[in-house]
């Protein structure tokens, strides 16, 4: 069986207990204490970082790796596109996403940079500006590639629930991307994902 090592306020656990809960398949979510990690973190990710995932003697780290490789091992539904330059520029997207904006996401769960008042203000504003830029997108689109939900609107949604909790406010002009993700939201796997921690992120 597939077993998950995941933070309970993770985002990036949490795309990957999205992508668990879209797929009828058996799984175990262990939570993992990150102020008290067990020493089989360091041996399983050499980051020493979750998520992590154990099949067999499969282990893998990296959400967005994770998520590919269980998105090909339990096919349905499919949330790579089918076409293979579609699936390439995904790739190349969801490599985009993590170069601006994850990178900004990964210092506000930084908790050594806790304090850095300056750096993580700069997150924010990061964040800010890079979701706004993507409003316009959304104003025509219902997911991130058009109709079809995908691993794009897996890795978004987890930022998007914890906005508020980064104390980051959007402009008004970025309403579609608000809506975009109360659309997400509204998924039966997305709900059945979220940890208690992660439910009281987001009134
Ligand atoms: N790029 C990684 C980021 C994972 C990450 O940053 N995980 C954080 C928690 S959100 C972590 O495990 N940090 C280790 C620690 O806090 O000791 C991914 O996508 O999986």
């Amino acid at each position: 069986m597939m077993v998950l090592y995941s933070g309970t306020t993770c985002p990036f656990s949490h795309r990957c207990r999205f992508v668990l809960f879209e797929k009828a398949m058996d799984f175990e979510i262990r939570d993992i204490d990150l102020y008290n990690k067990p020493e089989d973190i360091a041996v399983m990710n050499p980051y020493g970082q979750v998520p992590i995932m154990v099949e067999r003697d499969l282990i893998l780290y990296e959400s967005n790796i994770i998520n590919e490789y269980i998105d090909e091992r339990f096919p349905h539904p499919q949330l790579m596109p089918a076409d293979p330059l579609m699936r390439a520029r995904t790739r190349l997207f969801l490599y985009n996403f993590e170069k601006e904006l994850f990178i900004h996401v990964a210092a506000l769960e930084d908790r050594s940079a806790r304090g850095d008042t300056k750096r993580l203000d700069a997150a924010r504003i990061a964040i800010r500006d890079r979701l706004s830029q993507l409003a316009p997108l959304m104003m025509k689109n219902k997911y991130m590639l058009g109709e079809e939900f995908s691993m794009l609107d897996v890795a978004m949604a987890p930022l998007l629930w914890r906005l508020d909790h980064y104390g980051i406010e959007l402009p008004k002009t970025a309403a579609p991307i608000q809506k975009y993700g109360e659309r997400l939201f509204s998924r039966p796997a997305y709900i059945e994902a979220l940890t208690p921690s992660e439910k009281v992120m987001r009134r």
